[in-house]
């Protein structure tokens, strides 16, 4: 599989950031392996997004709220923070998301105005990075189909939570069969000629 980046593309790198980092509070295993595809294919694209998990203190996500998971991403907070290895100067739009204590928000479409920042610079198709394979990044490319746009998502360059054995392997299988393409980056780099 070849694909050629268009000026119509967008780099959409989801939740990259310390808490969902080794040594962070949800840390995804292996979190840190998208980081340096990501890095590589930013330059690219003639959009970088990132969106993060930006949530309140008390959000009703977080286990002491009776939420599934530890609290995470609290905004303003290192933990919700881009690593430094992170390329940070190839981000041209950043979406927070998930901001409302009573509301969680996988999609990094969901609550936010990402579909219009993107139709507003032209963008047709976005390909996805990032974390978490069955959490974000699933619900943000499915979001991305239901708006219209096309979506790739670059296999190498996410990571899963894997709370059941498979769940990031049974997503990417959901993607594909809403319409999503996957590809690697290294397919992706070598059509670019990079
Ligand atoms: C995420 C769990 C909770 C994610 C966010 O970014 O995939 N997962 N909040
Ligand atoms: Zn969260």
């Amino acid at each position: 599989m070849t694909l050629d980046i268009r000026p119509t593309d967008a780099l959409i790198a989801v939740d990259i950031e310390n808490d969902f980092l080794p040594g962070g509070a949800l840390a995804v295993r292996d979190g840190n392996a998208v980081i340096n595809p990501t890095n590589r294919l930013m330059p690219l694209f003639p959009v970088v997004v990132a969106t993060r998990d930006w949530h309140p203190g008390d959000h009703c996500s977080f286990a002491p709220q009776g939420g599934p998971w530890p609290v995470h991403c609290v905004a303003e907070t290192e933990g919700a923070a881009f690593p430094a290895t992170l390329a940070q100067s190839e981000i041209d739009l950043e979406i927070l998301k998930a901001q409302t204590t009573a509301q969680d928000a996988y999609s990094g479409f969901d609550g936010t105005d990402l579909a219009a920042q993107l139709r507003e610079r032209g963008v047709e198709r976005v390909f996805v990075t990032g974390l978490a394979t069955d959490y974000c990044v699933r619900a943000t490319t499915l979001d991305a189909l239901h708006a219209g746009f096309a979506a790739v998502v670059v296999t190498d360059a996410v990571r899963a939570v894997d709370v059941q054995p498979g769940d990031g392997e049974r997503a990417l299988a959901e993607m594909q069969a809403a319409g999503a393409t996957l590809i690697t980056s290294d397919e992706l780099r070598a059509a670019a000629g990079a």
